[in-house]
Parts: C-alpha cells; structure tokens; sequence
C-alpha cells in the first residue's frame, strides 16, 4: 500500500510527495482504496452475467451516504494497512476521514436506509444496482442565526468526488411534453423537449468485501448544450438555455420531509431519473435476454416510496410502445416485476399531481394511467365494491380538482406493497389503502426497517465494538444477532464497568467537539439525553422542549432535591417552509440561551441545539447517548430507524408505543425502556371524540406553568409574543396530543432518573439493548425482501 499510495499521488493526483497538501493526500487515499475495490467490482459483475441470475433494483430518489472512505476501507479489511501507508507519509487517516464532505443526498429516514440497504445487498452477496439522481447540491447546510435556521447549499462536489465514475456511454434520452400520435396499431410519442440521462457510478462494498454493487446516479446534460448560432448572434446566455434547463433537472434535492414538495420541477425529476432507470434496466435484460417477456425472471424493481411512481408508467409505455407487447401482457410483466414500499401515512406525504399538469408533462403516460384505471377499476366493480370504495381506489382522485394518485399507482402496479414497521403495516390495511387491501388482500405484507451494524456500531464506536468481541467473541460482525450472547453476562459487573467506560469517553469526546464549535462547557457525568432527528410536529420535539422547562422550573423550586444532571440535545433540519419547525429550532435555541446562563440550576440542566444535524454528526453523537427520544405521537411514525441506532449503542429509550419502538421494547424488554402516553388506537379514539387540550391543561400545573412561560415570552424577552400562536395551538386543538401525553412523558422521565441513579442497573439495561437488538440489522431485513418479495435467496 505504502508504494501505491505515493504513485497514485504522482500519477494520477500529479503531485510530488513534497508538494501534495493534506487534500492531495485524501484524494490518493480514496483513489488508491477504490483500485483496490474496481477488482472486486468487476469480479462481481462478471459473476452476476456469468450466473445469469437475478438483479435487484432499488429506485430511490434519496441516498442519505454520508461519508463512504470509512466505510469502505472497513469493509475492504484495510483500516490497518492505510494507516500506516499513511503514517509512513507522517499523515493521520482520521484526520483524513474528516475532510470527506457527506454526501447528504437525502432528507432523512428514508434515504439513509436507502444507503443502509446498499450497503446490506453487497453483504448479503444480492446483485443489485440502486438508482438515483446525482443531486448537485445535496440537503441544506444549516447555519444557526441569533437562533434561527439559516438554509445555504450544500456543495459536496466543489472539490470533485474521487469515488465516482462518469459514463457517458450509459445514456438515455427522456422526453417531455409533446403530444402523442396514432401510427398504425399504435401510437408514437413525440416529446416537446428532450434530455439526456448520464449514468455516474459509485461502487458500494459490502462487509468483508465479498461483492461490491453499484450505485447508479443520474446526471443531466442538454442535447444541444450551446446554441452556436445564437452564441454568434450575440445572445450569449439564451444560447445556454437548453444547458441551464437540463442542469436544473439534478441541481437540488428538494428538502421536504414527510410533505408532498407540490413543483413542477420535482415531476420532472421523479420522470427523469425513473424513466433513465427503467430504459436501463430494460436495456440490459434485453441485451443478455433477448426477450422482455422474461424480464421479472431476472429483474426486481423495488419502489423506494411513490417518488418513483411513475416507472410503473414508463415499463408500460416501454413494454407496450417499443416492443410491442399487447397491455394485458405488459402488466403482467410490469406487476410482476415491481414491488413498493410506504414510508408514511401522513396524508400531506401522500403524492398526487394536478392532472392537468401530468398530462401536459407526460401525455402518454397520463394515457396509460387511464387504461390502468379502468382496468383496476373494472376488477373493484366485480369485487362487489360500492362507490365510496372505488372512488378512493381510483388512480384518479375526482373530488375537488382532478389529480393523479401517486400512491394508488405504485400499488395498482406491484405484486407486493410492503410497510417499514408492524404496526404501520397494521395501519396501511385500515387507514390510506383500507380499500385497495379489500380488492388485493394478499399484496401488503410487513418489512420491519433495519440499519447497517458496520457504520451504526463498529465504525462509529470501535471502542464499544472491541468491548464486544473481547466478551462474546466476533461472530456478531458477521451475524448481528448473535449479539444476544451479551444477555448472559447483563449482569456482570464488570462488563458493566467497561461498556460504561466507553460511553463515557465517547461522551467526553462529543462534549469536546461541541466545546470546540460552539463553546458550551459539557460535563460528561451528567445523563446525555439526545432527540436527532428531523424537526417535525408529529415527532414531537415540543414535547421534550416543554418538559425541559417544567424541569428547570422545578430545579428551580426546589433546589434541594438531588436532581440527576442532565444534558439535553437537540439536533435537526426542519424544511425551510415549514413555519413551526422552524419556530421550534429557535425555541431549542432560547430555552438554551436562558437555561445555560443562569445560575440558579447549577449546572443540574444544560440544553444544547447542534447545528447542521448530519449523518457524521449523528456516528459522533449516537455513541455519547445515554437515552434515545422516540418521542412521536402514536401512529405517526411509520418506523423510525434512528431508534434503532441508539440501542444498539446502548442507549435507552424514552418513547410511545409507536413504529418500531414496538418491536423494540419487545425485544429488549419491558425493563430496559421507558414507554409512556397513549396508543395509536387511543390517539384516533381522542381525536374521534372530541379531544379537548384545555381541560388536561388545567388538570396539570406543570404543563400549565411551562405552556404559560413559554407562551408569556419567559424565554423570548426581546419578543414576548413569538411563541404565543405555537403555543396556542396547543390549547386550541392539539393536534399531535402534547398536552395529552404531558404527565405520562414528565413521569417516564422520572423513572429515568430513578433508573439512573442506580448506576448498576441502568448499566445492565444497556447491555440488554446491545444484546437484543441485533434482529434490527438491515441484513435481516434485506433478507427478508429478497426472500419474500425478490425472490433471489
Ligand atoms: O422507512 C424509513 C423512514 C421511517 O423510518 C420513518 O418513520 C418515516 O417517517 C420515513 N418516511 C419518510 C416519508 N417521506 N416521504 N414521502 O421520510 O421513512
């Protein structure tokens, strides 16, 4: 390695070991670990034809990588080597590791399991392309303002990315607009305007470096990028305007979380990037099959949410337009070739698109769509459905102004629609797709989320993976679940001594950092109490803000008392549209300010809001956790997966009976996890009810007394009436049920208290997360997809 490191820097960076700067130095790292990695990647593709088998493809509109030379190097078993190539050169990989930007090309949840599933198909040995957009600029930077969240780009490509591969001879043209024409039997469209789709491919390497998979980016580029003649004739930019246009196509990812982003352009990009991938994917069966009537022999497309809705349209416009296949046959193909998962059931997420706009866009793809309609339609009728069902199973939504159902259209084309967690599967069946479930009973099925143990524990806490081995032997780095060998020794002593020891020098570590950057003194004795996560209504980050000042408020009272000390930490983006979002960052911020710099809690309680929450920033922070907000409203969390990431770094949690934190308390076990308020079943009977906030309010002084301070500008002196409508909301209608869920949270806190000052305990409780969650591994899950849905293992 030492040799190859410095050629590499020469030959392919150009620089002289004496010249090259630190950045030069990254760079030949990544590019000599990725010749390592290009071998494996075309053995493994020369497998995969040479086997003939089949290909699993995972259309995403959101990869959430993070960072990947870590990663890679862990998973190629060569950490060891390139330290000390590189300390050869006087250089410190980790130092290194922290130039690489985060590719943030994802919102959250649903891309970072996108990237989790990657990473899982290479372990599991599943030849599998994930396809996605090359976004220029990724999530949003967040800058911290006087406490306000200031948006800025983020630009992760402005020094190149050493990782990827650009080809040019993967390239699609995607048509626009235009109209549709008969011709013979057929019809012909005939785009208004056209670009092309350019592949840019990153490898993706799984655990031990068995087989490395890609991931498939799409870029844009304009057929004609300059109009000479124009240039010539003195319009110097609108001879650039095909090029600008193609350029916005991949320019950002739209940072809407759990909300449906209602612009043109996002259609344009859900067209885009499905339809370069299903030209693809056709083409390769093709090119190796010869028929595309084989096509779901030797292809699985997985919808990754409805964003790639539309390729149920585009297979049928391919199978039916290009190759001639009668419809009936087509959608045999398309339905036995595509499967689709939900990620939420917050019907603000539920996409749908004006049918004017859809049809103007893509005319023969809204054609399609009313001939799958009638087709589906025609079989609700004979099911014996009444009106009210089969209006809500239209693709069609009639009601109000026409649109077409996104949704309706990924389950209307799938064989198999699957939910990110029991109870939200449980929900699907009654709730968005009650109807669609009665015509197909047999087509959703449960999928529980997963996230990768190689980055989720042993990259980002070595110290507590080493802990592990040394007690239970490294058979859990092959195989998660066999972590459950740590119950056995739950109780002993001093393995509850060690797995604290590190915890603490991960928290010493966070609180260093958060020193370094933002200047707020952390003690690291004190319980590190996190909520990460996207800054959200039905997330609930009110709740925590709320019970952080009912507990100042009563440190305050009664300064006697032996109050456990805590450190709260906030951290996340909220969507630069979404008003209460926002409001609630800077309330995290004022609560800080104020709380932080009086003296009277003496330290007992200090609140903490990290700017610019990433998925670095969450391995730095997830090993210091001590416990883990889960703190949704019952329901409404489809799944949640950074729950899963805290326990398995031996956190505990705090939270409602909601998503996975259901399967997660039933395997750790009721001891070991703090579950508070009401159900998602006694949440919908509240809501039917008549739910009336005032009437708990008043029954509680506490909640009362922190609504009223925060409602009265106690924590916003400079502008006392800046929290009075969010508060109001609460009294008014309380739609996520803070009020209800108060008391419950405030006790459950307590007993967390309680918990941890029994030092043991709390200790053996950790181990019994550690221990129980390893079932949560994205292999098991990935497993279970292959196995009951892509049927390649
Ligand atoms: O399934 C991944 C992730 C879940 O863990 C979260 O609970 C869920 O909120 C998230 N869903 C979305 C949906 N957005 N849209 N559309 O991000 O998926």
């Amino acid at each position: 390695m030492d040799e190859h490191i410095v050629d590499v820097l020469r030959h392919r960076v150009g620089k002289d070991e004496r010249a090259a700067k630190t950045h030069d130095w990254y760079t030949a790292t990544i590019l000599a670990l990725r010749d390592a990695i290009i071998d494996r990647w075309m053995e493994s593709t020369r497998r995969t034809y040479d086997e003939g088998g089949k290909r699993v493809y995972y259309l995403s509109m959101e990869f959430l990588i993070g960072r990947l030379l870590r990663d890679a190097l862990s998973n190629m078993g060569m950490t060891r080597d390139m330290e000390n190539a590189l300390r050869a050169q006087g250089l410190d990989l980790a130092a290194l590791e922290e130039m690489e930007p985060d590719a943030a090309l994802g919102n959250g949840g649903l891309g970072r399991l996108a990237a989790c599933f990657m990473e899982s198909l290479a372990t599991l040995d599943i030849p599998a392309y994930g396809y996605g957009i090359r976004y220029v600029n990724g999530m949003f930077r967040q800058r911290i303002d006087d406490g306000w969240q200031v948006e800025l780009p983020e630009n992760w490509l402005a020094h190149g990315n050493p990782w990827e591969f650009e080809r040019l001879e993967s390239s699609y043209r995607i048509g626009f607009g235009g109209e549709v024409i008969a011709e013979g039997d057929g019809v012909v469209w005939e785009p208004a305007e056209e670009v092309e789709a350019i592949a840019v491919d990153t490898p993706v390497v799984g655990w031990r470096g068995k087989r490395v998979n890609t991931l498939r980016l799409w870029t844009a580029a304009a057929l004609d990028p300059i109009k000479l003649d124009a240039f010539n004739a003195g319009d110097h930019i609108g001879a650039l305007a095909d090029q600008v246009r193609a350029d916005s196509l991949v320019r950002v990812l739209y940072p809407a979380d759990s909300n449906a982003a209602g612009q043109e352009l996002r259609l344009r990009q859900e067209y885009f990037f499905s339809a370069a991938s299903i030209q693809d994917i056709v083409r390769r069966h093709v090119q190796y099959d010869g028929d595309v009537r084989t096509l779901p022999d030797k292809a699985a497309i997985q919808l990754n949410d409805t964003h790639p809705s539309v390729a149920v349209a585009e297979l049928m416009r391919l199978l039916v337009d290009v190759h001639g296949l009668e419809f009936n046959e087509a959608w045999a193909v398309t339905q036995r070739t595509i499967s689709y998962t939900n990620h939420t059931l917050l019907p603000e997420a539920l996409e749908s698109w004006p049918l004017p706009l859809f049809e103007r866009m893509l005319p023969r793809h809204m054609q399609i769509i009313y001939a799958i309609n009638s087709r589906v339609l025609r079989e609700a009728r004979k099911a014996g459905l009444d009106d009210a069902a089969i209006a809500k199973i239209s693709l069609i939504e009639e009601s109000g102004e026409r649109r077409v159902r996104m949704a309706n259209l990924a389950f209307a084309g799938a064989h198999s629609v699957n939910g990110v967690a029991a109870l939200h599967t449980d929900l699907m069946k009654v709730t968005v797709f009650a109807e669609l479930h009665k015509l197909y009973p047999a087509r959703i099925n449960n999928k529980t989320n997963g996230v990768t143990p190689r980055r989720w524990l042993q990259q980002c806490n070595p110290g507590l993976t080493a802990i592990i081995k040394d007690a239970i032997g490294d058979g859990f780095l092959d195989d998660a679940e066999k972590l459950s060998a740590l119950n056995a020794l739950a109780g002993d002593a001093a393995l509850g001594e060690r797995v604290a020891e590190v915890k603490r020098a991960n928290k010493v570590a966070l609180a260093d950092h958060i020193k370094k950057t933002m200047g707020i003194r952390l003690d690291p004795d004190a319980l590190f109490d996190v909520q990460i996560k996207r800054i959200h209504e039905y997330k609930r980050q009110l709740l925590n803000l709320i019970e952080t000042v009912a507990l100042y408020d009563q440190i305050r009272s009664h300064p006697e008392r032996d109050w456990v000390p805590r450190v709260k930490i906030f951290g996340g983006k909220a969507a630069p549209s979404y008003h209460n979002a926002k409001l609630v960052i800077k309330l995290a911020n004022d609560i800080a300010r104020r709380v932080n710099s009086d003296p009277s809690v003496g330290g007992l309680l200090k609140v903490v809001f990290v700017p610019n929450y990433n998925v670095s920033y969450a391995e730095r922070i997830i090993p210091a956790a001590d416990l883990s907000e889960q703190i949704s409203t019952a329901g409404m969390e489809a799944s949640g997966t950074g729950n899963m990431k805290f326990a398995l770094n031996g956190a505990l949690t705090i939270g409602t009976l909601d998503g996975a934190n259901i399967e997660i308390k039933d395997r750790v076990g009721d001891d070991n996890i703090f579950i508070f308020g009401l159900t998602a079943e006694e949440v919908a009977a509240r809501r039917a009810d008549g739910y009336d906030p005032r009437e708990i309010i008043e029954s509680s002084r506490e909640l009362g007394q922190a609504l009223s301070a925060i409602a009265t500008g106690v924590f916003s002196p400079d502008d006392p009436d800046r929290y009075t409508g969010l508060m109001g909301g609460i009294y008014d209608h309380d739609w996520f049920m803070v009020a209800a869920d108060f008391d419950s949270y405030a006790a459950a806190q307590r007993a967390v208290d309680t918990r941890w000052e029994d030092g043991a305990g709390w200790r053996e409780s950790a181990i019994r997360n550690i221990a129980n969650v390893g079932w949560f591994s994205s292999d098991r899950t990935i497993a279970e997809y292959a196995r009951d849905i892509w049927k390649v293992m």
